[in-house]
C-alpha cells in the first residue's frame, strides 16, 4: 500500500456480489409471527453491546433458529430486567443488510481507488505485514490503537503483546475522562461504569447537565422514577428544558459554559449560612479552611451576573440539598468534556459531594464491589519503548490513559516530535464522528503508513481504511465476562445466538489469526474463547455449560460496607488519606487545587451556541442506520428558540444549512423545530447523524453531524479532554451547494 491520499471509499467493492444481497425479510419484527410458546424458543445469554451499560439479557431464537427477540435478565443488576429501546432494538443490528460482509482491501483500479472484497487469509496476512513493517521502520510504539466496547480489549492485548500502549478512546478523552480525574483527585476513588449512585434511594438528585432520561442509562433511569415515587427532588441545571427538567421541582436554564460560577455559589451559600455537614466534614476532609476563605467572593448575587439564575433560586436549590442531605446527589454526569475548564468544573461538583456528605452515605454514593475473576495466563507484555505519556510534552499531566486527539496530533504532518505515529487500528469506533474537527483528523489519517478499521458496519471512519475487518455483532459471538462494579459483585456471560453473518467474524478470533502472523501466538493460548469462560467459570465453581442457563451471578459483598457506617474510620486514597477539597496532587503538578471560574466566549451577533446530547432511541452513530431504531428516528432537527426563529423568519419544519464561526458548513441541511425549551443564545441537536457514507442507506445524509460543526476545540489543561461546546453556528436558509464528498 502506498500513502498516497486516501480516497474515501464507499463500501463497495469490484466484486459487488455480497451487495446484490436482498434486504432479509423484517418478519422476526413480529405480527406475522406463529405465537410461540417456550418450547419452541430458545435463549441465549448475552449482554447488550448497543451501548457501554452493558445490559445482561437473554436473546431469542424462534422456532426456525432466527433471531427473534432480546430482553433483560431479570436478576441483573444493569438492566432490571428491562432493556432501554435501543438494547431491545439490537437485533436490527444483526439484521441490518448494509453490514460490512467481507474483509475488503484497499486497491487501485484504472487510477481510482475501490475496495477489493478479500479472503480473511489475504487481509490479516496483510495487516500482519504491515504492522510489523511499521514496527521495523519506526517501532511498535508508532502504533496506535483507537478503540471502544468489549471487542477492542481483544485487540489491546493483541498491540500489548506487540509491544505498545498509545491507546486511546474517545469514551475517555471526549466523554468522561475530566469527571474520573476529578472524583480521583478528591475522593481517591473513580467512578467507572456504573457510577456508583444510588439513586433509588435518594431524596434530592441534581442534574448539572447530565440529562437523564434522554441519556437513557438503564439503572439510573429507572432508580429516578422509583425515587420520583418515593417523593425526591430532582434540581436539573441545563440551558435546555431536558426530559428531565420536566420532573424537576427547580429547572434552572443556566447560560451555558458558566456551571463552575453556580457551583462556587452553591459553596459559598452552603458554608456561610453553616448548612453543610460540619460532622462529615471535619471527620472526613481536608483543606476546609481554605476552600471557606476561597469561595468568599462567589456570591449568589455574583453568580447570577455570570448565570443568569436568580440569587434567590441558587439559595433556594441549595437548601433543598442540605435538607436531603445526606441523601442527596450532585449528578457527575459522564459526558464531561463541555469547555475546557472541565476537570476544574467535575471538581468542583466533587466538593460539593463531600460538603453535603454523600460520598459513602445512603442516598448518595455507595460504595461499589467488583467480582474477582481469574485470568487466563499469558505471557508477560513486553517493555514499550516509549508511551503515551511522551507525546504530551510535560502536558496533561493529570491523564491517566492515552488522549485520542493526542495521539492524532502524533499523527498529522504538523508534528514535529520526533516520536510520531504511523500506523492505526480502530475497533468499535467511528472516529470521524467522535473526534472534533474531523477535517484535521482526515489530514493525519493521510499522513499515515497504515490504517486498518474492525467494524461491523460500514461507518464514516471505515471509509479511510486501507483494510477493512467485518466483525459480527455482540449477538454473534463470545466475548469477555462482563465484570463490572455494582452494589453486589456480579458477572454476565455473553455467548453467540446466532451463527456470524455472511464472513464476519469476531475480534477475538481475529486478534488471535492476526498473533499467529506476527509471531505472538504465545499470548493467545488457547484454541476458541469459550475455552477461556470455561477455564474462569471452573474457577469461579461453575462451568461455561451450566452457566449458560443463568447468564448473570451476582456474589455475596465480603463486607458489608455499602456505606459507611455511623462514625466509621476511613482512609481515602489520596495524599492526604482524606477526601481533599483542596487537592495536594493537583497542587504538585502546578493546576489549581481549588475549582476557577474562567469566564468563556459568549456567540457573537447572528450566532448561537451549539450544544447536543442524546436521543433515547439512538447511541451516538453507532445506530443510525439501525433498521429497527430508524423507523422511531430517522435525522436529528435542531432545536430552536422562537425569538430567534422569528428574527429569522425561521418556519418549524424547515430545513437549513449550518456554518460555524470558522467558516466550516453542514454538509447536509437539518429540520427546524421551533421550541420555547431551548435558550435563546443557543441551539441545540442530537449527537451521532449526518452520516458520509452512501452505504448506509438509512443514515446517509440525515440529518447534520454536530462533530462537523466542532472545529473550535478547548482542551482541558488537567487531562487534554477536547471541550467541544465552544462552537458558534449561523443559520443558511438556502441551499449552499456545497459538493459532498462521500
Ligand atoms: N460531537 C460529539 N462528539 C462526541 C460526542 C458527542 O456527543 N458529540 N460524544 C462523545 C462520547 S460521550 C463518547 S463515549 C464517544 C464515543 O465515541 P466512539 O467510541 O468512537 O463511538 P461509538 O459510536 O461507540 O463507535 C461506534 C462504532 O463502533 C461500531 N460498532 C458497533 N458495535 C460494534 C462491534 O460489536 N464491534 C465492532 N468492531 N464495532 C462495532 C459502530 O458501527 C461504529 O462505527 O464520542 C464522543 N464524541
Ligand atoms: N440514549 C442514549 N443514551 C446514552 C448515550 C447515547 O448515545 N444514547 N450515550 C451514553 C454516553 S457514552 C454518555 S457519555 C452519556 C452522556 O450523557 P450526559 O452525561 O447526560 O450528557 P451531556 O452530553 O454532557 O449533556 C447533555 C445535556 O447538557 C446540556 N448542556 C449543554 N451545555 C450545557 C452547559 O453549559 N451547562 C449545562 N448545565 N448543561 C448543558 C444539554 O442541553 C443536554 O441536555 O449518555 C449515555 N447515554
Ligand atoms: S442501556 Fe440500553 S443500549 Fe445500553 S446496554 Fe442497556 S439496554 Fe443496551
Ligand atoms: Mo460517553
Amino acid at each position: 500500500m502506498k500513502t498516497t491520499r486516501r480516497e474515501f471509499i464507499k463500501i463497495s467493492s469490484l466484486g459487488a456480489g455480497s451487495l446484490a444481497l436482498a434486504t432479509p425479510s423484517l418478519s422476526w419484527l413480529g405480527g406475522n409471527e406463529e405465537p410461540m410458546d417456550d418450547t419452541q424458543a430458545k435463549r441465549y445469554a448475552n449482554y447488550c453491546e448497543v451501548c457501554f451499560w452493558n445490559c445482561a439479557g437473554w436473546a431469542y431464537t424462534n422456532k426456525e433458529g432466527k433471531l427473534w427477540k432480546i430482553i433483560g435478565n431479570d436478576v441483573d443488576q444493569h438492566s432490571m430486567g428491562r432493556f432501554c429501546p435501543r438494547g431491545t432494538g439490537g437485533i436490527g443490528a444483526y439484521y441490518d443488510s448494509d453490514r460490512l460482509k467481507t474483509p475488503l482491501i484497499r486497491v487501485e483500479v484504472d487510477g481510482k481507488q475501490t475496495y477489493k472484497e478479500a479472503t480473511w487469509d489475504e487481509a490479516l496476512d496483510l495487516v500482519a505485514k504491515r504492522l510489523m513493517e511499521v514496527k521495523r521502520k519506526h517501532g511498535a510504539s508508532s502504533v496506535a490503537l483507537f478503540n471502544h466496547g468489549n471487542s477492542g480489549k481483544h485487540m489491546s492485548h493483541l498491540l500489548r503483546a506487540f509491544g505498545t500502549t498509545n491507546m486511546g478512546s474517545p469514551a475517555n478523552a471526549q466523554c468522561k475522562t475530566p469527571r474520573e480525574i476529578a472524583f480521583g483527585a478528591t475522593f481517591g476513588h473513580e467512578l467507572h461504569s456504573p457510577e456508583p449512585l444510588d439513586i433509588r434511594d435518594t431524596r434530592c438528585l441534581v442534574l448539572i447537565g447530565s440529562h437523564l432520561g434522554e441519556n437513557m442509562h438503564n439503572g439510573q433511569v429507572q432508580e429516578m422514577s422509583e425515587a420520583i415515587d418515593k417523593g425526591a427532588t430532582i434540581i436539573t441545571v441545563d440551558p435546555r428544558f431536558s426530559t428531565a427538567a420536566s420532573k424537576s421541582k427547580f429547572w434552572l436554564p443556566i447560560k451555558p459554559a458558566t456551571d463552575i460560577a453556580l457551583l462556587l455559589a452553591w459553596m459559598n451559600v452552603l458554608i456561610n449560612n453553616e448548612w453543610y455537614n460540619k460532622k462529615y466534614v471535619e471527620k472526613y476532609t481536608y483543606g476546609f479552611d481554605q476552600l471557606k476563605a476561597y469561595v468568599q467572593p462567589f456570591t449568589p448575587e455574583w453568580a447570577f451576573g455570570e448565570t443568569g439564575i436568580e440569587p434567590q433560586n441558587i439559595i433556594a436549590t441549595a437548601r433543598e440539598m442540605a435538607n436531603a442531605a445526606p441523601a442527596v446527589i450532585v449528578h457527575p454526569g459522564r459526558h464531561t468534556a463541555w469547555y475546557g475548564d472541565d476537570t476544574q468544573r467535575l471538581r468542583a461538583v466533587a466538593i460539593l459531594n463531600a460538603l453535603l456528605g454523600s460520598w459513602g452515605a445512603r442516598g448518595g454514593f455507595y460504595h461499589p464491589a467488583q467480582a474477582k475473576v481469574p485470568k487466563f495466563q499469558t505471557p508477560e507484555y513486553p517493555a514499550v519503548e516509549w508511551g503515551w505519556k511522551v507525546l504530551s510534552e510535560g502536558k496533561y499531566r493529570m491523564a491517566n490513559a492515552g488522549i485520542t486527539n493526542v495521539l492524532v496530533d502524533a499523527s498529522h504532518p504538523e508534528w514535529k516530535n520526533e516520536k510520531k505515529i504511523k500506523a492505526w487500528m480502530v475497533i468499535g469506533s467511528n472516529l470521524m464522528a467522535t473526534i472534533p474537527n474531523p477535517a484535521y483528523t482526515l489530514e493525519a489519517i493521510q499522513n499515515l503508513d497504515f490504517m486498518v478499521v474492525v467494524d461491523t458496519m460500514p461507518a464514516d471512519i471505515t471509509g479511510y481504511a486501507d483494510v477493512v475487518l467485518p466483525e459480527c455483532t455482540y449477538l454473534e459471538r463470545y466475548d469477555d465476562l462482563r465484570v463490572s462494579e455494582h452494589r453486589q459483585p456480579n458477572i454476565a456471560l455473553r455467548v453467540p445466538a446466532a451463527e456470524p453473518m455472511y464472513e464476519s467474524k469476531p475480534a477475538w478470533w481475529m486478534a488471535k489469526e492476526l498473533s499467529k502472523r506476527m509471531g505472538l501466538g504465545a499470548f493467545f493460548p488457547w484454541n476458541d474463547y469459550a475455552e477461556v469462560l470455561d477455564f474462569q467459570l471452573k474457577k469461579l465453581g461453575t462451568s461455561l455449560e451450566e452457566f449458560k442457563n443463568v447468564g448473570v451471578m451476582n456474589l455475596e459483598r465480603p463486607y458489608e460496607d455499602l456505606y459507611f457506617a455511623e462514625d466509621e474510620e476511613a482512609e481515602f486514597e489520596t495524599n492526604t488519606g482524606k477526601i481533599e477539597l483542596y487537592s495536594t496532587a493537583f497542587e504538585e503538578e502546578g493546576y489549581p487545587p481549588l475549582p476557577v471560574y474562567t469566564k468563556h466566549a459568549q456567540p457573537p451577533e447572528g450566532y448561537y451556541r451549539l450544544i447536543y446530547g442524546r436521543a433515547p432511541m439512538h447511541t451516538f452513530s453507532r445506530t443510525n442506520n439501525n433498521p429497527l431504531l430508524t423507523d422511531l428516528m430517522d435525522e436529528n432537527d435542531l432545536w430552536v428558540n422562537p425569538k430567534v426563529a422569528n428574527e429569522w423568519g425561521l418556519k418549524n419544519g424547515q430545513y437549513l444549512w449550518l456554518q460555524n464561526h470558522h467558516g466550516v458548513i453542514s454538509d447536509f441541511p437539518i429540520k427546524v423545530r421551533v421550541t420555547e425549551r431551548i435558550r435563546w443564545d443557543s441551539v441545540y441537536m442530537v449527537h451521532g447523524f449526518g452520516s458520509t457514507n452512501k452505504k448506509l442507506t438509512r443514515a446517509f445524509g440525515r440529518g447534520i453531524s454536530d462533530t462537523q460543526m466542532i472545529s473550535e476545540i478547548m482542551l482541558d489543561s488537567e487531562t487534554g479532554s477536547t471541550g467541544m461546546r465552544g462552537n458558534f453556528v449561523t443559520f443558511i436558509t438556502e441551499d449552499p451547494r456545497k459538493e459532498v464528498v462521500s
